[in-house]
């Protein structure tokens, strides 16, 4: 198992790589969303108007061009570009909303999986949203204080219908019209994601890219009048059996399973790691920690929590998974460098827990091994 970490593109610095190596890190998933935090009083007016802000590369897809500058720049530094953590919420928001710049959409991200297969960058990440990450409140909520989310549903109006012009918690067009979004069915969602997949899963084939789903964050029925897709453990494989392909695989994201309320779920944390670890489907893993499930729930450091993360690397150990595990979020530490120190000691922690694993030093989970 390798030790990686992800970056949004405006933190691909000398620093930052001279920082990932030093915490032992050899491959990188880059999230290469840019977006524009806005001061326009229009966009901002009303809760969550604005979400993560306004998206910057409209009309302006990844060219191979713009991903080969930036593997080599990565390999220069001596590390290895693993993944890309999503699709812009520009280059997708009519494949999402079935809107109508849908099909000429899909033929620019099929030519944006060429571009990442010749440049040689193995797996794409996906998050099929509507509503996005969506609903936390961040605070001193974390051990010690330290600043961390926090779903809390009686805080909220989940169904807070989303506003025209935005998708996926981010603004694609702040000139849209007043209004909101239509509400949107388990099948009409579904529905969506196999159009989509069975559109892009040939292309990925073809590429040598592995498509790789992340589950919702937060794992709810439904948010923002939208319902969610994979919310259950068991979800993930409705979505591997949707359209069938060696070139779809799954982000693998703990922290959202362990989210994921029990009902109606055949799989917990620890079976769903097994049962798609054995099968090869994980393309990279979410290294998270969380206390609590929906409605309710709070992602804290990765040493405490619901799950026993020395238990989940000795299931991937055991069961052959060799690819990348990264951090995902963690709490931020009280420092100079919040952010930073969050990653450093979740790196730290995985690290360990990787040396363990490799020297027979954990407990065994399967009686067979
Ligand atoms: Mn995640």
């Amino acid at each position: 198992m390798k030790l990686g970490l992800g970056l949004y593109r405006s933190l691909l610095t000398q620093d930052n790589y001279a920082f990932a190596k030093q915490a032992g890190v050899t491959h990188l998933v880059v999230h290469l969303v840019d977006y524009f935090k806005g001061s326009n009083p229009v966009l901002a007016s009303g809760p969550n108007r604005l979400g993560w802000g306004v998206t910057q590369n409209q009309d302006r897809p990844w060219t191979y061009e713009d991903l080969a500058a930036i593997k080599k720049d990565i390999e220069a530094n001596g590390l290895t570009w693993e993944a890309i953590e999503n699709f812009d919420p520009s280059h997708w928001h009519d494949v999402l909303l079935d809107g109508p710049k849908k099909r000429q959409q899909m033929e620019q991200l099929k030519r944006t999986i060429q571009a990442v297969g010749k440049a040689g960058i193995p797996i794409m990440g996906y998050n099929f949203s509507i509503a996005g990450v969506w609903g936390w409140t961040k605070g001193p909520f974390g051990r010690g204080g330290a600043k961390a989310l926090v779903y809390d549903e009686s805080k909220i109006d989940k169904s807070t219908p989303l506003p025209n012009g935005m998708v996926w918690n981010m603004v694609y067009d702040p000139d849209a019209p007043e209004g909101t979004v239509a509400p949107i069915s388990s099948e009409e969602i579904w529905q969506r994601l196999e159009w989509f997949l069975s559109e892009i899963l040939p292309v990925a084939e073809e590429c040598g890219v592995r498509m790789a789903l992340h589950p919702d964050d937060p794992p709810t029925d439904q948010l923002r009048g939208g319902a969610r897709l994979v919310n259950r453990p068991d979800k993930y494989q409705k979505m591997l059996d949707l359209v069938p392909s060696r070139a779809s695989a799954l982000e693998f994201c703990l922290g959202s399973l362990s989210e994921m309320p029990t009902d109606g779920a055949t799989l917990d944390v620890y079976e769903a790691t097994e049962k798609f670890a054995r099968a090869g489907r994980i393309a990279y893993v979410h290294f998270r920690n969380v206390r609590g499930k929906v409605p309710l729930y709070q992602e804290v450091f990765v040493d405490e929590g619901d799950i026993d993360m020395l238990r989940v690397v000795q299931i991937l150990h055991d069961t052959g998974y060799d690819g990348v595990l990264i951090p995902d979020h963690t709490p931020e530490m009280t420092c100079a460098a919040p952010w930073h120190a969050g990653m450093a000691y979740a790196l730290g922690y995985i690290r360990c827990a990787l040396q363990a694993v490799e020297r027979g030093a954990l407990a065994p989970v399967f009686a067979s091994t």
